[in-house]
């Protein structure tokens, strides 16, 4: 409960209707995707400008309250999770766009804009923002850029750090600072941007964000090719990245596909069913590009690697084949898996998957294992689902011990725990596997500089 002052002070800021106390609120903004933890803030700020933020950070320093940042709270990772009575800072009004810029080709936003939104607004300048993933309907841009979000276009466009140009933030002291400012170039020494991108709100808040857009892309072409082993995957991902320039290389195995089209009811992209598929896009920019892709299509065939495939004739069945792909994650809820988001080089991969496929069949005999994930940028999302006879504590036991050893195989061939889904509350146990001693020491002396007060966002990425 917060103390009657501290509630007085917060509706000065904010306003009385924008502070939430009843438990409907503090349940809602208290969580994010994830099942592990339950939701207990004190109360949920809706501020609607940068002064009101500031103001907010340096009540919270006077009284000594934790702050959790929340945007669309579509973390996988329980970042965005307030469970120890901490005020939950919700971004959402602050969501306005505060200026465009086409000779810069770049637009500034309040980071509670919603990234489809955001996706719009690009199109309707004829712009494009490329960073796109199956959250962009309720995911808001300064979660995105908090957690450096990846998604399916990451092989060509690089993830949300790519198209930062410059934030505007208020630190864990209350300072206001506003960093690159739009510049395409600036040397002028350590770029604190980017230590705000991936920060998971542990340095302060993101309150707007100048974004760069792109030029659109021409229309896109999508393949799903049949693939008969994981090593074959490979195989294919390095025909065809030789000589078409791809805009996403996804996989997902049989048993995503049996889930996605029995529960959303989507259509199996051809009758031939085969242990993994992979979904290849690229631009039409002529005729010959559609000749080159079935030219390696063929190659494919005739290597033993691909068994059948479909290339889409419209973009409506580019539409619906992507649905098999990102449709996945959100299927999959229904058996509250325990998620894995990890990455290697894609040279380390095909010995590393491997490797992987050995580790989770001996330790999770009995359980069912899905594998999809954004192969070409070495990224696995690794779902195991939960048996039904198992609860939700029994079964997340049994997944640390085997996150430990997947954490010791990450080590061996220098891959990340945490690909593109951020650290929160539940991979921080295994940061040390990614991240040698010196690099965390470096890490909390760069939060004890920008949040002296260990306020914001404390116990997410490491204690
Ligand atoms: C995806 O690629 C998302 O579909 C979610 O990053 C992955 O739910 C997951 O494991
Ligand atoms: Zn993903």
């Amino acid at each position: 409960m917060l103390p009657g002052p501290i509630i007085e002070q917060l509706i000065d800021i904010v306003g009385e209707s924008r502070l939430l106390l009843g438990d409907d609120d503090l349940q809602r903004f208290g969580i994010d995707r994830t099942t592990l933890w339950k939701a207990a803030p004190c109360a949920v700020v809706l501020p609607g400008s940068t002064a009101e933020v500031q103001a907010i950070v340096r009540l919270a320093n006077q009284c000594n309250l934790a702050i959790v940042p929340s945007g669309g709270r579509t973390g996988l990772s329980g970042g965005a999770v307030a469970k120890d009575g901490e005020l939950v800072v919700a971004l959402d009004r602050i969501n306005q766009v505060i200026e465009f810029n086409p000779m810069d080709r770049s637009v500034t936003v309040g980071a509670g804009m919603i990234t489809a939104k955001l996706q719009e607004f690009a199109e309707q300048q004829g712009l494009f923002y490329p960073v796109d993933f199956a959250s962009s309907g309720s995911s808001q841009i300064g979660g995105n850029i908090a957690t450096n979000a990846g998604g399916i276009k990451v092989i060509k466009y690089g993830m949300t750090r790519s198209w930062v140009a410059g934030l505007k933030v208020i630190n864990g002291a209350g300072d206001i600072l506003e960093l690159n400012k739009g510049l395409a170039k600036n040397n002028t020494g350590y770029d604190l941007r980017h230590l705000f991108i991936g920060s998971e709100g542990t340095l302060g808040l993101i309150c707007e964000a100048t974004i760069q857009l792109a030029r659109p892309p021409v229309e896109p072409c999508v393949m799903v090719l049949g693939v008969q082993d994981f090593a074959a995957i490979m195989d294919v991902l390095k025909c065809f990245s030789a000589d078409l320039d791809l805009t996403a290389f996804e996989f997902f195995s049989q048993q995503a596909l049996d889930k996605v089209t029995a529960h959303r009811g989507h259509a199996a992209p051809f009758e031939t069913q085969t242990p993994f598929y992979a979904l290849l896009e690229f631009e039409k920019t002529n005729d010959a590009v559609l000749d080159k892709a079935m030219a390696l299509f063929e190659v494919c065939v005739d290597n033993g690697w691909v068994l059948d495939g479909v290339l889409s004739q419209s973009l409506t069945q580019a539409q619906n084949l992507w649905k098999l792909r990102e449709d996945i994650s959100e299927t999959l809820w229904h058996w509250q898996p325990y998620k894995n988001d990890i990455s290697v080089r894609i040279s380390r991969m095909p010995d590393f998957i491997k490797e992987v496929d050995q580790l989770v069949a001996r330790q999770y005999p009995d359980f069912e294992i899905v594998w999809y994930g954004h192969i070409g940028d070495g990224n696995l999302h690794l779902n195991i689902l939960k048996p039904e006879a198992l609860s939700v504590d029994q079964f997340h036991a049994k997944c640390v011990n085997v996150s430990s050893e997947i954490g010791q195989l990450l080590a061996k061939y220098e891959g990340s725990v945490s690909a593109e889904h951020g650290v929160g509350l539940l991979k921080k146990d295994y940061l040390h596997y990614s991240r040698s001693a010196v690099e965390m020491d470096l890490m909390r002396s760069i939060k004890r500089a920008f949040d002296p007060n260990h306020i914001m966002n404390p116990g997410k990425l490491f204690d």
